[in-house]
């Protein structure tokens, strides 16, 4: 093709183009075939919510802590220590590939336990990551890469959702055990235990160490002595997502029984960490990934394949909410107040639950709502159906997941009877 000096286009073939003429450089764009994708299940419903101009509306899709007012909750002990951060003046160098010591140590220690064997022996490496789901992703790819035995991972049915894609991403194949029993709104442990016997051999299993989401249901103690029996019987390779540590019953001790008790029993699992919920540092982006190996040998060349690995990913993570959470967890005054903290936000939302079944019961509710009070954590799994969901939505403003998922930490005292009368009105 040729731009005469008349300004007459040309062809390569010689013909004059008068097409081309008039449109000299647009060819059909490069995106045509991007075809136009879904919003997000959780994240598309705060869009929706911030679209709708309902003074009454509610927006209970994510799960993000409000206080008792409805608004966004940044914890004491969090603004405490950016003062004490901001007073050091400390550079903005780059982070090690691996993120800040003296978090990762401090969070190896707050999910194991401080006298863990595991960290006695230094049999395991954990690195800063981008939040859960930065923890989870890495995860992800260091199976994909190294767990050559089996690509499966088995999620319970059901998960949170992006659990799928992430692993997915990560080059594994998706598969999944019986959780949920919507009969009885709890664990279903029976048909759990049935199906995790039959997972072949060298799987890798992905548990929620507590405040399952989005059913609220965790096994118990004595349930979860028998899933790891048989995941050790079965061979089976045992990944916790822990992205709530604190939020189900106020105890960051009792919160990691699990993933303490697994450990107890000799496997050497990997678990992902999030500060989102029980330090309230969403945006921040703070977590970690731990891999627990048979020695220290093994974790330093788990270490050194980790950072080959995160190297291209993001080079290095953030450094400001790393800080946070670190100058908390190593500051004995700071870390008593936040424990007090994450009690307090556990118990807002066990009292929001009580008030939601009380004001149903008013509303004149003849339901069976014990489950709103018997799970625990963040959410609540109302057993709503999908055409509820969306009457529940249009009607009465109350955003939710449409797998009738509600985010308890977004009911406050001003509106939970608004909520419960919406409910109401959509089961009767
Ligand atoms: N794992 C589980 C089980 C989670 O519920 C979440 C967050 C994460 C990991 C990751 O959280 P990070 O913020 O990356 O640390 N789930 C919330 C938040 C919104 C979302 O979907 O990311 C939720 O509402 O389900």
């Amino acid at each position: 093709m040729a731009l005469l000096k008349s300004g007459k286009i040309i062809s390569s073939v010689g013909a004059y183009c008068p097409s081309l003429a008039v449109f000299p450089i647009r060819a059909s764009s490069w995106w045509s075939n991007v075809e136009m994708g879904p919003p997000d299940p959780i994240l598309g419903v705060t869009e929706a919510f911030k679209r709708d101009t309902n003074p009454k509306k509610m927006n209970l899709g994510v799960g993000a802590y409000r206080d008792d007012q409805g608004k966004p909750y940044v914890l004491s002990c969090v603004r405490k220590a950016e003062t004490q951060i901001a007073a050091k003046n400390l550079d903005k160098e780059y982070l090690p590939i691996g993120g800040l010591g003296e978090f990762a140590k401090a969070s190896a220690e707050l999910a194991l336990g401080p006298t863990n064997e595991v960290l006695k022996s230094g049999r395991y490496v954990t690195v800063q990551t981008i939040s859960g789901t930065g923890s989870l992703r890495v995860g992800g790819n260091f199976l994909s890469r190294f767990h050559t035995a089996s690509r499966d991972v088995y999620l319970p049915k059901p998960s949170w959702g992006n659990h799928t894609p992430i692993f997915r991403d990560a080059g594994m194949q998706l598969k999944a055990y019986r959780y949920y029993d919507p009969k009885t709104c709890g664990f279903d442990a029976t048909g759990a235990l049935d199906d995790i016997s039959k997972i072949p051999e060298k799987s890798i299993i992905l548990f929620h160490a507590c405040a399952h989401n989005p059913t609220g249901v965790d096994p118990r103690p004595e349930q979860w002595k028998e899933i790891s029996a048989l995941v050790k019987k079965r061979n089976l390779f045992p990944f916790f997502d822990m992205a709530y540590q604190g939020f189900a019953s106020g105890d960051i001790d009792r919160d990691a029984w699990a993933v303490r008790h697994f450990l107890e029993e000799g496997h050497n699992i990997v678990l992902s960490q999030s500060y989102a919920k029980n330090m309230g540092l969403y945006g921040e982006r703070v977590g970690a990934f731990t891999v627990v190996c048979s020695d220290a040998e093994e974790a330093k060349r788990v270490e050194s394949q980790l950072k080959i690995l995160i190297r291209p990913m993001y080079s290095n993570p953030p450094v400001n909410g790393a800080r946070i959470a670190a100058t908390i967890m190593n500051t004995p005054d700071l870390r008593k107040e936040w424990l007090e903290e994450v009690k307090g936000m556990a118990n807002r939302i066990i009292s929001m639950r009580e008030q939601l079944v009380s004001n149903l019961k008013k509303e004149g509710s003849t339901h069976n709502w014990q489950h709103v009070t018997d799970q625990i954590g963040m959410f609540c799994f109302t057993g709503l159906k999908p055409e509820q969901v969306e009457h529940l939505t249009k009607e009465f403003s109350v955003y939710m997941t449409k797998d009738g998922r509600i985010s308890m930490a977004g009911v406050t005292s001003a509106n939970v009877g608004y909520l419960a009368h919406g409910i109401h009105q959509v089961t009767k």
